[in-house]
């Protein structure tokens, strides 16, 4: 039996970590509260796009400052945090997701949100997303995928089509490139979905579902980077005589075989919820875990559980 495609799974019971409560005591933030610097990205790059709906979606579901933080890598699209007047952190070139869990399974009360490039998650950061995505940690990981390196000016990246001009590959890519949906599947991630910088409505509608859902959620989102690979999406832009294909409604969001397929379809593929599954994350298997040696320590100060934990090592 097909799921609605953008219905999410119920909460694990065992959740850790919840979803923001929406504030209901305080004055939702507007755009203007949320907006930090502005934004140092080429006129007309695709990732203006995404920015504008994160702060909508702050807006929307009235997220408060101190209950969201935004992680990125290196690159243009990693830039993202400086631009969100909110908790945060620009890491290292392909090192959000491992900061990203790091604040996940310490600080249950807040939803992370993890916005990287193409190379960033599937370059130096591939190994990162494999074992992020295995482990279904509850975070959002949104890979602003532009098929280049922008921030260090066109060089093929591991989304790059076969026979792309850059400046690491003059006469054209000869590697095949990867694909992220596929990649995300068989990772493990339990929330895989598609959209484009060219369609906002749908934009916030996958970056909601991510958020609602308990576990590793994965957003591949096509962002023109219109500086170094200009038109890269016109084929999925209706505005640019392209095709906007939804996930059909008949799809089974639960079948990891029906949603490969999917990810198999050829450019400008489908876009909308792939994959949506409930599994228990590391967070609430953790939070288990410390519950029940808290248990055997009751009453004791922090100097004597270390003293015994010297002690059985003796
Ligand atoms: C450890 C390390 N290696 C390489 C770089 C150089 N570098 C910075 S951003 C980047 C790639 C950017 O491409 P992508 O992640 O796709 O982001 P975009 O700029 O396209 O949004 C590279 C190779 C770096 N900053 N740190
Ligand atoms: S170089 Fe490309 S990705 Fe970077 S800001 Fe400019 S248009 Fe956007
Ligand atoms: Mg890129």
């Amino acid at each position: 039996m097909s799921a609605p495609q953008t219905q999410n799974a119920p909460a694990h019971p065992a959740s850790a970590n919840a979803v923001p409560a929406p504030n209901t005591e305080r004055k939702g933030l507007t755009k203007k509260e949320i907006a930090a610097d502005h934004p140092t990205w080429c006129p007309g790059c695709g990732d203006f796009s995404v920015l504008a709906l994160y702060f909508k979606m702050i807006e929307k579901r009235r997220l408060e400052h101190e209950k969201i933080t935004t992680i990125s890598g290196i690159g243009c699209s990693s830039r993202f945090p400086y631009f969100v007047q909110a908790h945060g952190a620009h890491y290292i070139h392909g090192r959000s997701l491992p900061f990203a869990s790091g604040v996940a399974l310490s600080r249950p009360d807040l939803h992370v949100f993890v916005f990287g490039g193409d190379g960033d998650l599937f370059s130096i950061g591939g190994n990162h997303f494999t074992h992020t995505a295995r482990k279904n940690i509850k975070l959002t990981c949104v890979a602003m995928d532009n098929w280049v390196y922008g921030l260090t000016k066109k060089q093929t990246s591991p989304t790059s089509p076969l026979g792309f001009k850059s400046k690491t590959d003059v006469w054209g890519a000869v590697d095949y490139p990867i694909n992220p949906m596929k990649q995300a599947i068989a990772a493990g991630a339990t929330f895989v979905a598609r959209t484009t910088h060219s369609n906002p409505n749908h934009v916030l509608q996958m970056m909601e579902a991510a958020m609602d859902h308990d576990g590793f959620s994965f957003i591949q989102c096509l962002s023109e980077c219109v500086e170094f690979y200009e038109g890269a999406f016109d084929a999925s832009n209706p505005r640019k005589g392209g095709i906007f294909n939804a996930v059909p409604t008949t799809h089974d969001v639960a079948d990891e075989v029906a949603a490969y397929k999917l990810a198999d379809a050829a450019f400008p593929g489908y876009f909308g919820v792939f994959y949506n599954v409930t599994k228990p994350t590391k967070n609430a298997k953790e939070a288990g875990v410390n519950a029940a040696a808290a248990g055997k320590f009751k009453g004791l100060k922090d100097w004597q559980i270390l003293q015994k934990t010297f002690d059985r090592m003796k």
